[in-house]
Parts: C-alpha cells; structure tokens; sequence
C-alpha cells in the first residue's frame, strides 16, 4: 500500500509540469487529412458538435448560422495539405425539417424516423432500416442557395452534381453527402486513367435523393425505399466527355452498351481494392429508354454487387 502511495505522488509530479504548459493547437484527424485518399477533396462537412471539437483543439470557428464558407487553413496551426479553394460546410440540424420540408423545399420522411407513419414506409423497409447503423437518421442537411451549388466538394465535383432533380425554381435546397462518397469518385477517375481511359469527369447521373422524390419510383423492378441514395452516399455516375448526355464508347469498338459500363465497375472493384475503408456498392445498370448505361457507386461500407456482371 505504502508503494502505491509512493508511485501515485511520483506520478502527479510528474503530471505537474506537463498540465501547466499551454496546450498545442492540434487539428482533429480529419483535418490533418484534408483532401481524404484521394488527396482531391475540397471540403469539410461539419455539425455543431464537430465545431465545438475543433474550439477544444484550439481553433475557435465562428460560423453564425448553417451553410458553405470558405476554409482558410488557421494560422498557428501546423501546416498542412493545406488547400486552395476550399470549403467548411456547417449542416443544417435534421430537426429543422418539419412535415417532411424545410422552407419551400420537400423533402419527405427517412424509413426509420421517428414519427415516420406506416403509411409512408413499407413494414419491410423499415425494420432492415431499423436494424443497420448505416441507415440511421442523417444527422443533418447542407444548405445549398443557387450560388451555393457552383461550390467545388473536390477537384471534379460541385455540390450541385449531388442535387436531387426537380423542384427547379425552389432555393435553397438541401442536400446529404458523404465525403467519401466524393473521395471515391475521384479515385475512381484516376483508376480509370490508369486503365487507358484519360476521362475528364464523370457524369452524375443521380447522387442524393430526397425520399418524396424516390418514392416516385418505388417498387416492383423499381427503385428500393431503403435506396442508399437517400443517405447521400451513393451515385450513378458515368464517363460522358462527349457532352451527349450518355456514357462514352470507352473500348472504342463503335458501340456504347454494358461492355463499356463494366470497364467503368472493373475500375471501381480495383479502387475498393487498394482502399479497402471506401468499400460499398458497385452495380451495373443497362441502358433503358430514359439513359444508357450506368454504374452505381456507394460507400456504404460493407460489400454489395448486382447487376449484369
Ligand atoms: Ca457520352
Ligand atoms: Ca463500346
């Protein structure tokens, strides 16, 4: 007992010295690791509680209300991967949506929400979603005015390529995404020019979409009510360099059809690969008569494949 007394006065000498000397200012890991793994990204997504975890680690950040600013690296911070161009985005709480709205924009009701009615989800639908941390309530929207949509989330992505369709003239509108999802659209780039296919982008087909838009199209052979879109990591992307509105004939062999889409997905399996923390979906859609071909890409965190392989 007698030793124990010892060590522990040892220790709080010890303890002494280094609680009075001022703290560094220390980023949080997601700061220090700006630009994510693909070193492209140009944004940073954050709640309230994230703010006041940046004030603990030294940096005060006044931001008065929800919405896209630009982010200047602090000074006093060590430097960085510091950035040009880049954005700190403060979300909009997910309770500021009320009746399934925020101001003029719909945006409906999440399966596993409190207060969903039965009518809105199918029973199904909401005890998978119930179950699965990755379908938890988002924890909040990011505000997007029309200047707003032009904003870079990274080297070849804007927020408004994430936008849910319609509701043309209604602003602002709100937005979920996942960073990673962004990061691994851009690794999916480059894994494409390293298969020979120099691409300048892709096409955002769909990225977020609300559940009232979604619910559109719900159903047999349509879409799921759980879709991975609702949660803003996921898109249906495709290479269109051309500007016609449709994946590009990248095998050269004169047509476009899923032997060009599954170049698109062979990239997206070796990006999962090499990262395997991005892993999610990767699926194959056939042309239709409202698009050609396409390849979904989400970063769900668990594997999942379908499609014509
Ligand atoms: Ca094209
Ligand atoms: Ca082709």
């Amino acid at each position: 007992m007698r030793l124990l007394v010892v060590l522990a006065a040892t220790l709080l000498a010890l303890a002494g010295p280094v609680l009075a000397s001022p703290p560094e200012p220390k980023p949080p890991a997601r700061f220090r690791d700006i630009g994510g793994r693909s070193g492209r990204l140009l944004a940073f997504i954050e709640t309230r509680e994230g703010l006041a975890e940046l004030e603990r680690a030294g940096l005060r950040v006044v931001i008065p209300e929800p919405g896209v600013y630009p982010f200047e690296w602090p000074a006093g911070w060590p430097p960085a991967h510091a950035k040009t161009g880049a954005s700190v985005i403060l979300l909009t709480p997910f309770a500021e949506k009320r009746d399934g709205r925020i101001g003029a924009y719909v945006l409906g009701s999440w399966p596993n929400e409190a207060g969903a009615g039965p009518s809105s989800v199918p029973a199904g639908a909401a005890a998978y979603a119930a179950g699965r941390a990755a379908y938890a309530v988002p924890s909040g929207f990011i505000k997007v005015t029309k200047a707003a949509a032009a904003t870079r989330v990274s080297e070849h992505f804007r927020l408004g390529d994430f936008l849910t369709k319609g509701q043309a003239n209604v602003w602002p509108k709100y937005l979920i995404l996942d960073l990673k999802l962004v990061d691994k659209l851009e690794l999916l780039i480059e894994a494409l020019r390293e298969d020979g296919h120099p691409v300048k982008g892709l096409h955002v087909m769909s990225g977020f979409r609300t559940p009232n838009y979604n619910a559109r199209e719900v159903g047999p052979g349509g879409r799921s009510a759980v879709s991975r879109h609702l949660y803003g990591d996921s898109a249906d992307v495709y290479p269109d360099d051309d500007g016609d509105g449709r994946l590009d004939d990248l095998n050269g062999d004169g047509c476009v059809d899923l032997a060009d889409a599954r170049i698109v997905a062979a990239a997206a399996e070796r990006v999962e690969k090499e990262v395997p923390e991005l892993a999610g979906g990767i699926g194959i859609y056939p042309a239709t008569a409202a698009h050609g071909p396409m390849v979904h890409v989400d970063t769900r965190g668990t594997r999942a494949r379908w499609g014509p392989r």
